[in-house]
């Protein structure tokens, strides 16, 4: 398990329940099962974050880290276009009734995770393609970024900064009716900005 992992409150996750039915602790997470939740703001989620495995929690960190920084509130669950693909269409058709108004889905390989979850869904996909050993993430890139007309998947860079770059691109998303959260990401590029102003390189 990803230390980052310890501190989230675990949900576990059947496929066919409301997410705010769901127990909250309980044993450990058993990935064996494919599916598992976390919350980080029970009240307001409006982004959903899937990850199509435990191990591309590592890079997930990074969107999940700037989220928090921004204190947007979110859900996180592990749920595969693959292994788990009825739970998956499930989870996604439930989501608008807890108001996510955004999906962030993560993958790597043959990643059809993003589409699969565009294609049962009128809200945003922001996909990200994880790095894979055998070639580089450019399978996952390939298979989130492909899409057939009429479904679009918004494809983010390969792996960690993808990962950042989703979690900006929802909250734009976001920021377009959230005069709150529009006015961070101004606050947010400006300071990036006076921070790359202030870099002195001495030759
Ligand atoms: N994956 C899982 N179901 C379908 C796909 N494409 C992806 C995961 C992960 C990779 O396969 O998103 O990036 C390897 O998963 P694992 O569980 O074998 O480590």
């Amino acid at each position: 398990m990803h230390p980052a992992m310890k501190d989230w409150p675990v949900r576990r996750y059947r496929g066919d329940e409301p997410v705010s039915r769901l127990v909250q602790g309980g044993t450990p997470p058993n990935f064996a099962s494919g599916v598992l939740l976390w919350e980080e703001v029970i009240m307001s989620k409006p982004i959903s974050i899937i990850m199509g495995s435990q191990s591309d929690f590592e890079v997930l960190n990074e969107t999940i880290t700037l989220l928090k920084e921004f204190k947007a509130g979110f859900e996180v669950i592990v749920l595969s276009a693959h292994r788990t693909p009825r739970e998956l269409v499930r989870y996604v058709e439930s989501a608008p009734r807890r108001k996510v108004k955004v999906f962030i889905a993560a993958a790597g390989g043959a990643a059809a995770l993003a589409g699969v979850i565009a294609a049962h869904t009128s809200l945003p996909v922001i996909g990200i393609p994880v790095e894979t050993k055998s070639l580089k993430g450019l399978d996952s890139l390939l298979s989130t970024v492909q899409m057939p007309a009429g479904i679009p998947v918004a494809c983010m860079t390969i792996g960690k900064a993808g990962a950042r770059n989703a979690a900006i691109f929802a909250l734009e998303i976001l920021g377009v009716e959230d005069k709150k959260i529009h006015a961070q990401l101004s606050a947010y590029k400006k300071k990036m900005a006076v921070k790359i102003k202030k870099i002195k390189i001495r030759c």
